[in-house]
């Protein structure tokens, strides 16, 4: 089918002037920029709201097999430029403005994000939406509705200081559109109750205490270049009015208000923990309630198309997110057990075959564990079919091996203790048709050393599925310019098959592309310089090496490392005459868990380093530190197209997959990483010469703990070392306050040094010494970043989703 690009200028200025006028309460003599833009939103999303309808009720997709993507995090970021690009109105919107008097570059700045994700795992959510819908696979993005997304973070004196972070207008938000008619009543607390039923069957119900509403709102997710718009649709929390009173002991009025008002709450706000699990009873409210929902939903939308229970694992795949949403499989199961009445045999049959689990952390401080206490209070017939799951399971592990006590141990969903905790890893690997890691390196130590005996117990259940991104905001809407030079030379095609990007290969060596190239960085890092000058009152020089390390705040990630050798260079250029280098900038930008101490004394060394050597008459020019605040998507989209160098330096077998990484690469910059997650199949790709690899890799890693790490072997032989390190001991950079960074240093040297920063140091240090030489030499520079941004192409979201739907969800794409 064609796409319905015509665009009718005069009827969108109208309903512009409507939307002003109707929504906004003004005029267009009157209206500042809020105003147009929140008009120009509401404009545009009559044609998103009424093709995410039209999707809906097109037969070909209520019949069609489809997948629905089960998330606590979505992390989108702003969807009007993306929507533009998207619906191919990008140019015809700018003029419709421009007619306004508004400039679409200014109006568009205009927009907050929705920061409803972490990191990593929540911008990939984001990412796969857009995918499925360029690639037409029928899908379903399943959220909550945070009032809050993660916390607004700025400095004082150095320090990280968190706000709410308010992502809706009073008026609303303009892409969203609230579904009544497809709310949810959820359950908690409560009891299990037996019964015969009328064929004298034993039953078992649940009989909630506390019972609350999921408000469904939708937002479009645009197919790039076609008709079809799916719903990322999130739940919001809502008491129910009037609420009840009868589940309630002795029915207590005052007791029934309370909890009203914290049932009110369970959406308010995202937890701000990445890669930690804190165990909270809210977070296991927050999960429920989102499994509650969503499984109530798929089921609502199968039945409404006709389609029979027995079918579900026929036409529904429900994608995991990490564990975050496993308790939509008890939901599942006690929905066919419970209301459906199925046996155990038909119900495992349905539910087996319709999850999928995707892990992204082999972190044991990250995988999810609840105690059986808090479950059994919260949600007591989902624990009852927990432990019936793991009944199963370890008689499946004590048939495969018999009298081998160890095994069920280390398998058993329910891990014993001094409490008994449900591990929601082993409950998902147990009752998943597949299970999948996210970069080849990754998969293999999920099988190697965090799933081995799952992989033997069910051979050809784990996969790998290496992540991506989107090319449509990662380079086509961030980077204007290169892909205007990209296109000039091999068409558009690449937007949506990325992998020609190769065709660029040939131009590597063209001294006029070269140029035009690192014009076109050149242009980027202006671009992030008068943001930072305009923002930040700093001044840097785009003619320096940009050196950025941007995400989340954490040990294993390494931003400490990066640390040392900007102290490093610092001592050098002050204390060796002969030490020449060129001109670098380095960049970070990050946000800590507000409760992660050490990752936030970490923000604070880098400021206050920062403080010293930007303002320090020695240096100059030379070396420039910029701790940006409030990192966030729209901020990563100025920061990605003007990278040189992307410090991906994570200890080796920590970090997943990494997803900026590849945003990086793709944008012309090079990488110094370690052997890590997708950082070994990037080097594949573009090959040992165009990348800069160092440090241990992960059976060095793991060979040096077992036979007992020492930080101070490293810092009594390394003479660089120790003098970078005990720069921080002092008061050099906290002038009359001595020891104000020593939790860094510390956690390097007594504190034992977990992530091995001292043993990789060295290496480090001459890895960036090469990358010094190299950008010397400018046109074997604009080579290498030629041949990254050609090179990347497997990392585009539209391949990873392709990965999925050929080799785990049996998708077809229906084109509308
Ligand atoms: C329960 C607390 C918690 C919260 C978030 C535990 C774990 C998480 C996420 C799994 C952390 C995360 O974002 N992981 C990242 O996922 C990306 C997408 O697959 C990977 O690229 C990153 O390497 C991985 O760290």
């Amino acid at each position: 089918s064609t796409v319905n690009k015509r665009f009718n200028k005069t009827a969108f200025q109208a309903a512009v002037n409507k939307y002003l006028v109707t929504k906004l309460a003004t005029l267009p003599e009157q209206a500042d920029a809020h105003a147009w833009r929140l008009a120009m939103e509401y404009a545009l999303a009559e044609t998103t709201t009424m093709n995410l309808l039209a999707t809906e009720q097109d037969p070909k997709i209520k019949n069609a097999r489809s997948v629905n993507y089960l998330s606590l995090e979505f992390l989108i970021g702003r969807l009007t430029g993306n929507n533009l690009i998207s619906m191919g109105l990008y140019e015809e919107v700018t003029v419709a403005m421009a007619e306004f008097g508004q400039n679409l570059t200014d109006l568009l700045e205009e927009e907050r994000d929705p920061a409803l994700g972490n990191g990593g795992l929540g911008r990939l959510a984001a990412c796969f939406m857009d995918s499925l819908a360029a690639e037409e696979y029928p899908a379903v993005g399943y959220g909550l509705h945070y009032e809050y997304g993660l916390f607004k973070q700025s400095f004082n004196d150095g320090r990280q200081q968190e706000a709410p972070d308010v992502w809706r207008d009073e008026t609303g938000y303009p892409w969203e559109v609230i579904r009544p008619e497809l709310a949810q009543k959820v359950g908690f607390y409560g009891k299990v109750e037996e019964y015969t039923d009328n064929d004298g069957l034993n039953q078992r119900r649940w009989l909630p205490g506390l019972q609350v509403e999921g408000m469904a709102w939708d937002l479009p997710i645009v197919g790039y270049n076609n008709n079809s718009v799916y719903p990322l649709r999130l739940w919001e929390c809502r008491a129910l009015a009037p609420f009840s009173l009868e589940r309630f002991d002795e029915g207590n009025y005052v007791a029934a208000q309370a909890s009203h008002i914290q049932a009110g709450n369970l959406t308010k706000v995202l937890y701000p923990n990445d890669n930690h699990d804190k165990g909270k009873e809210l977070r296991l409210m927050q999960q429920y309630f989102h499994c509650a929902c969503s499984v109530a939903d798929i089921l609502r939308r199968h039945q409404a198309a006709g389609h029979s229970i027995l079918d579900l694992a026929k036409l529904e795949s429900i994608q995991l997110n990490d564990t975050h949403p496993t308790i939509a499989i008890p939901e599942l199961l006690r929905i066919l057990l419970d209301e459906h009445h199925l046996s155990w045999d038909d119900a495992w049959a349905i539910s087996s075959k319709t999850f999928a689990y995707t892990n992204h952390t082999l972190l044991p401080e990250a995988l999810e564990t609840w105690g059986e206490q808090l479950m059994t209070t919260l949600l007591p017939r989902h624990m009852e079919i927990i432990f019936d799951i793991n009944l199963r399971l370890m008689g499946e592990v004590a048939h495969k091996w018999p009298g081998d006590i160890e095994k069920l141990r280390k398998l058993s969903i329910i891990q014993e203790g001094d409490e008994r905790r449900v591990r929601m890893a082993n409950l998902c690997v147990a009752s998943t048709y597949a299970v999948n890691g996210v970069a080849a390196m990754h998969t293999e130590l999920v099988k190697r050393d965090l799933f081995p005996e799952f992989n033997e117990l069910f051979p050809g259940r784990l996969h790998n599925v290496t992540n991506g991104v989107t090319p449509r905001r990662w380079l086509k809407f961030c980077n204007p310019k290169l892909s205007a030079l990209i296109s000039s030379k091999i068409g558009t095609g690449w937007i949506k098959d990325l992998g020609q990007l190769q065709k660029l290969e040939k131009f590597a060596d063209d001294s006029q592309f070269q140029m035009d190239f690192m014009c076109v960085k050149k242009a980027n890092k202006q671009r992030l310089t008068d943001w930072v000058a305009e923002n930040m009152g700093l001044t840097i020089n785009p003619d320096a090496i940009f050196d950025v390390q941007i995400k989340r705040l954490h040990e294993y990630k390494r931003q400490h490392l990066n640390l040392l050798h900007i102290l490093s260079l610092y001592h050098r250029l002050i204390n060796d005459a002969d030490f020449k280098m060129q001109p670098r900038v380095f960049i970070f930008a990050s946000k800590a868990a507000p409760g992660y101490e050490l990752a936030k004394e970490i923000i604070f060394a880098i400021n206050k380093v920062a403080e010293k050597i930007n303002n320090d008459p020695r240096i100059g020019d030379t070396l420039k530190v910029v701790f940006i605040p409030d990192y966030r998507v729209s901020l990563a989209e100025i920061i990605i197209p003007a990278a040189d160098v992307s410090e991906q330096i994570s200890t080796a077998g920590k970090e997943a997959s990494g997803t900026g990484n590849m945003k990086m690469a793709l944008n012309g910059a090079l990488t110094v990483g370690t052997m890590d997650g997708a950082n070994v199949e990037i080097r594949e790709e573009v090959g040992d010469d165009n990348i800069f690899i160092f440090g241990l890799n992960v059976d060095e890693v793991q060979a040096l703990q077992a036979k007992g790490y020492n930080p101070y072997d490293y810092y009594n032989s390394d003479q660089l070392l120790r003098t970078s390190l005990d720069l921080l001991a002092g008061d050099e950079f906290t002038p009359g306050q001595p020891g104000l960074l020593n939790a860094t240093r510390h956690s390097l040297l007594a504190g034992g040094d977990p992530y091995l920063v001292l043993a990789d140091f060295a290496d480090y240090v001459q890895a960036q010494g090469r990358i010094d030489k190299q950008y010397g030499d400018q046109k074997s520079w604009a080579k290498m970043a030629i041949l990254n941004t050609a090179r990347n192409g497997k990392f585009s979201s539209d391949r990873s989703i392709r990965d999925y739907a050929n080799n785990i969800w049996q998708l077809n794409a229906v084109s509308r």
